[in-house]
């Protein structure tokens, strides 16, 4: 097994446009890795059962407005708040799943016109994923899809603005895939990655923090 006392799990965090297949590809990792025997775990930001994430979840659904620096810093102490339990479960050998995280974070602020050193500003001090996946979709093609929800943000001009946020936040950390091909492609070129970031975690690689 891949839980001996001094091995720790992987932060492995999902991020792309609405409708790029997130939310499907981290079950099915969860499901992959938790067959593999490993202690694994998905969580998703916003977390809304928290009292900052219901304040989210009523200004996603147009149901609160906030100023646009406001739910930035809600959206990051939405983060800070789990970032205690985050460190934990990672150090007693769980891998952690996440859908949406940091960049998302910086993306959407930073498509609305914020400046993106102040975006980032909060998130300092977080914990660093091991391994960022990017579900690469152009947004037509998302919005092809079918079905952008109600939620606010769920609009093709933005997610545009947010395309390209996002394409100036990669770093060493991310691993670009192609989100158009099919469900189980796509499935096979994030299960051989996340083997490998799994592996080199369990073998010691230390935790950092963002901002990298
Ligand atoms: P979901 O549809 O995935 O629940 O996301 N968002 C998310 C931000 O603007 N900032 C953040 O820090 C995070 C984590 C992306 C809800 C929406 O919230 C946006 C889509």
């Amino acid at each position: 097994n891949n839980n001996s006392s001094d091995s720790r799990g992987a932060l492995i965090v999902l991020e792309g446009l609405d409708r790029c297949g997130k939310t499907s590809q981290s079950s099915r990792l969860l499901q992959y890795l938790e067959g593999l025997g490993h202690a694994v775990e998905s969580w998703r930001f916003p977390d809304r059962t928290t009292s900052v994430g219901q304040m989210i979840s009523s200004y996603l659904a147009n149901k609160s407005h906030l100023d646009d620096h406001t739910i930035h810093l809600l959206f990051s102490a939405n983060r800070w708040e789990k970032r205690l339990l985050m460190e934990s479960k990672l150090k007693s050998g769980t891998t952690l799943i996440i859908d949406r995280y940091s960049y998302s974070g910086v993306a959407f602020s930073s498509a609305k016109g914020l400046d993106m050193k102040w975006c980032k500003s909060p998130e300092m001090g977080l914990l660093a994923p091991d391994l960022v996946l990017y579900l690469d979709i152009s947004p037509e093609k998302a919005a092809e899809r079918g079905g952008y929800g109600e939620e606010r943000y769920e609009q093709l001009e933005f997610q545009k603005k947010v395309a390209q946020s996002y394409n100036m936040l990669n770093d060493a950390s991310w691993k670009i895939i192609d989100a158009t091909l099919p469900i189980e492609d796509v499935e096979k070129q994030l299960t051989e990655t996340v083997l490998d970031c799994v592996e080199t975690c369990r073998k010691g690689k230390p935790l950092s923090e963002l901002w990298l």
